[in-house]
């Protein structure tokens, strides 16, 4: 059978998996402030699917598009849950990649505070359910219908929720909506921090997203950080915090306690 139908049968058979990428701040001592959640689709034969194979399969229909980002929302929400229960991970920040398509249908905020409060005993429920979450977001979100990304955008912001620019730099924009956005990090791609001990280029691209971030009051994140060099120069641009192999890759929710008693 197609890819399609076997993605909806994943979701409704809960085969999904949630991958946890840390982030650090490159303040005294790297503090881990959270966790980017990444998809996995673990396959009968052993191996694994990532999102790059199926995520725009998923993209291709309103309803599984919308499926699949419930799941993701459940299974976070779950997952933090469990964590506070055992005392892991005290206040940590969960990251969730939102597709550009879960815009199309009005009410997005409201599916996903549901798809939160759900998921958790109502003993459990908190006024502001997203605290302690963050919604990455790309570039092209503005592309498709800027006026309800805002309002959708702020929604979120006022159940509790951060927001993130994600791959910053990559996307067919212009940088106008930083400004009207309720953004509070940029994720500078990482193109750009992969020569960046040795290409001035690719580092004043980066220096210029650090300082337009703090300008405009929020914090730049540097993705894909795998080497010392890569992190030496992020701390002299004064990047907030990094996250990459050379840090801790995607591990399965399973590690995450032992990684957070590890770098605690
Ligand atoms: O884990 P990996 O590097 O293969 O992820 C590749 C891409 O898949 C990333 O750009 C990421 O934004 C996207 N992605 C990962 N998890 C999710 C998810 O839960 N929802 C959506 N829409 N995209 C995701
Ligand atoms: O587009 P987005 O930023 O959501 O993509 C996140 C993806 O980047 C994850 O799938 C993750 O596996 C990948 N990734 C994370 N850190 C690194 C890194 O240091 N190097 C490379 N090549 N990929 C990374
Ligand atoms: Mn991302
Ligand atoms: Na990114």
């Amino acid at each position: 059978i197609d890819l399609e139908s076997r993605l909806r049968e994943a979701i409704a058979a809960d085969a999904l998996a949630l991958h946890y990428q840390p982030i650090h701040t490159l303040g005294d001592g790297m503090p881990l402030v959270g966790f980017e959640a990444l998809l996995r689709w673990p396959q009968p034969d052993g191996s694994v699917l990532l999102p790059g194979a199926f995520v725009p399969v998923a993209e291709q229909s309103a309803e599984l598009v919308e499926a699949l980002g419930s799941w993701v929302c459940r299974a976070v929400a779950c997952q933090r849950h469990a964590w506070q229960q055992a005392h892991t991970g005290g206040p940590l920040l969960i990251s969730i990649n939102l597709s550009a398509r879960q815009f199309d249908r009005e009410g997005l905020a409201g599916r996903i505070r549901d798809a939160f409060d759900r998921a958790v005993p109502a003993d459990a429920r908190r006024p502001l359910p997203l605290l302690g979450i963050e919604f990455e977001i790309t570039e092209s979100v503005m592309m498709r219908d800027p006026q309800r990304a805002e309002a959708e955008l702020a929604r979120l912001r006022e159940l509790g929720a951060r927001i993130a620019i994600d791959d910053f730099g990559t996307g067919y924009s212009s940088l106008s909506y930083l400004k009207h956005l309720p953004i509070d990090r940029l994720k500078i791609d990482r193109a750009f921090v992969r020569d960046l001990a040795h290409d001035a280029d690719d580092a004043a691209i980066v220096g210029a997203a650090v300082t337009l971030a703090h300008q405009l009051g929020r914090e730049a994140v540097a993705e894909g950080v795998e080497s010392a060099q890569q992190l030496a120069a992020l701390r002299d641009l004064g990047c907030d915090a990094v996250q990459g192999f050379g840090l801790g890759r995607p591990m399965p929710a399973a590690d995450v306690p032992a990684y957070v008693a590890r770098v605690a």
